[in-house]
């Protein structure tokens, strides 16, 4: 039959048409409401998330314009410290701890920390004694002390 063939199609048509009308009518209908995507802990950044693997010890450190906070820090000796420095200044700073004499290596954060940025990096002090830190790029103001104790 030639009818069926011809009308068959409308008929899914209109049906489809019908059930896309009602669902978009009806935003109020059956529709289960979205979750909403909001509630993460958003900006948590990456450190806390896993614990910190090897540090035994987690030290924030913040640089502003242009000094650090605190700029007089104590650690203990032979352990794996974490130095989280963050810029909440409005120019490129830096963390460098001029470690190099005593333990063979400077400890340092990256070399650019952007403002708004935090720069992770792990040290280990194997001697006691102070050990001077600075900004590379705001000498002689942006410079502090680490205290490494038994
Ligand atoms: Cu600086």
């Amino acid at each position: 039959m030639n009818f069926w063939k011809f009308v068959t199609p409308l008929l899914a048509l209109a049906v489809l048409g019908g059930a896309a009308m009602a669902a978009c009518g009806g935003s109020g209908g059956g529709e289960s409401t979205p979750a909403p995507i909001a509630t993460k802990p958003a900006g948590s950044s990456g450190g806390s998330a896993g614990g910190s693997e090897g540090a035994e010890k987690v030290i924030e450190v913040v640089m502003k314009d242009n000094f650090f906070e605190p700029k007089e820090l104590t650690v203990p000796v032979n352990t794996t410290v974490k130095f989280v420095a963050k810029n909440q200044g409005t120019a490129v700073h830096n963390m460098h701890i001029l470690s190099a004499a005593k333990e063979g290596k400077d400890f340092k954060s990256d070399l650019l920390v952007n403002p708004g940025q935090t720069s992770e990096f792990e040290a280990k002090f194997t001697k006691t004694g102070k050990y001077d830190f600075q900004c590379d790029y705001h000498l002689p103001d942006m410079a502090g002390v680490i205290t490494v104790t038994d």
